[in-house]
C-alpha cells in the first residue's frame, strides 16, 4: 500500500523552496502526526544539523516513519557537485552524500540525489559528467545497502538538470552505469514539465521507482493546479509501487493548509 509523506525543511538557504514544513522539526512533526500521515521526508543542513536522538524521539511519539532525507543542502549551501569540474569539489559532494545516507540510515530513510547531480557544461561535456554521476550512483548505492535502504535518484527538469530530465532516461542511466540499489524517484512536478505522458512514464520507470515527489503542475500542494491524478494513481498501482506519496510542495497558502489539502488528495486516491 502506498505510503504518505509530508516534507520537513530546516535549509533557510532554501526559503521558498516546495518544502511543505518549515524551520521548527518539532512543530512539522506535530502537524504530520494531526493529519495522520504516515512519514515526514527531511530536507536538513547537513548530517550534523539534528541530534538524531531528537529524531528518533520525535518519530516514535507522533507514530511517524522518516520517508526519506534529501541530500540538495550540499548543493544549495556548499555549491557541491557530483559533476563538478574541480574534483576535490566532486569528492566532498560524494562524502556529504555518504553521511546523509548514514544520517538517514539510523531511520531506515533513504537518501534522494537531487539538485546534487549538478548538470554538463562547457567544461564538463555531457558524456564526462553522465561519466562522474554513473561512477558515484556505482559507489554510492552499494554503500546505502549496508543500512537496507536504496539510494534514491531523481530526474529533474530542464532548468535544474541537463543531465536526466525523464523517467525513461533515469531507467537508461540505472542500466548503463550497472549501479546497484539505485532507485528511482518520480518526482510528479518535474514530469508534467517533460513526460509526453506521466501514466506511461510511470509505467516505464516501472520496478525502478522507488519513491514519488506528490504534488501539482504548478508545484503547488496536489489539488491546486491541473494535474489529471486518476491515470497517475492507476500507473502507481499497475506498477505495484508501494513507497511513499511524499508532499514536496509549495507551502500554499499555509503550511498547514498546503498539508491538509495534499492527504485529502492522498486519501481520494489511494484510499
Ligand atoms: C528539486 O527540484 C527537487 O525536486 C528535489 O526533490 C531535489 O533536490
Ligand atoms: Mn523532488
Amino acid at each position: 500500500m502506498i505510503q504518505s509523506a509530508v516534507t520537513i525543511s530546516l535549509v533557510s538557504q532554501a526559503k521558498g523552496g516546495p518544502f511543505v514544513f518549515w524551520d521548527d522539526l518539532a512543530a512539522g512533526f506535530q502537524q504530520a502526526a494531526k493529519l495522520g500521515y504516515d512519514a515526514v521526508e527531511l530536507f536538513l543542513p547537513g548530517p550534523d544539523a539534528v541530534n538524531p536522538q531528537d529524531i528518533h524521539k520525535l518519530s516514535a511519539e507522533h507514530n511517524l516513519r522518516i520517508a526519506a532525507v534529501g541530500t540538495g543542502a550540499g548543493w544549495v549551501i556548499h555549491k557541491l557537485s557530483l559533476t563538478a569540474f574541480e574534483s576535490p569539489i566532486r569528492d566532498k559532494a560524494r562524502q556529504f552524500i555518504k553521511d546523509m545516507i548514514d544520517f538517514g540510515g539510523q531511520f531506515g530513510a533513504p537518501a534522494i540525489i537531487g539538485s546534487m547531480q549538478g548538470r554538463f557544461t562547457d567544461q564538463v561535456p555531457k558524456e564526462t559528467a553522465l561519466k562522474y554521476l554513473s561512477q558515484a550512483l556505482c559507489e554510492l548505492g552499494p554503500y546505502a545497502a549496508k543500512h537496507n535502504t536504496p539510494l534514491i535518484y531523481e530526474p529533474l527538469n530542464r532548468y535544474e538538470t541537463n543531465l536526466c530530465v525523464t523517467m525513461e532516461a533515469g531507467v537508461a542511466l540505472l542500466k548503463s552505469s550497472g549501479a546497484q540499489n539505485v532507485k528511482l524517484l518520480a518526482d510528479l512536478f518535474h514530469m508534467n514539465i517533460e513526460e509526453t505522458n506521466l501514466a506511461d512514464a510511470l509505467r516505464a520507470g516501472g520496478s525502478h521507482i522507488g519513491h514519488v515527489h506528490f504534488v501539482d503542475s504548478n508545484r503547488r500542494p496536489a489539488g491546486n493546479g491541473h494535474m489529471d491524478y486518476a491515470p497517475i494513481a492507476a500507473a502507481l498501482k499497475e506498477i505495484g509501487y508501494e513507497g511513499y506519496a511524499s508532499a514536496e510542495a509549495f507551502p500554499w497558502p499555509t503550511p498547514e493548509a498546503a498539508a491538509e489539502t495534499t492527504i485529502n488528495s492522498f486519501r481520494r486516491l489511494f484510499r
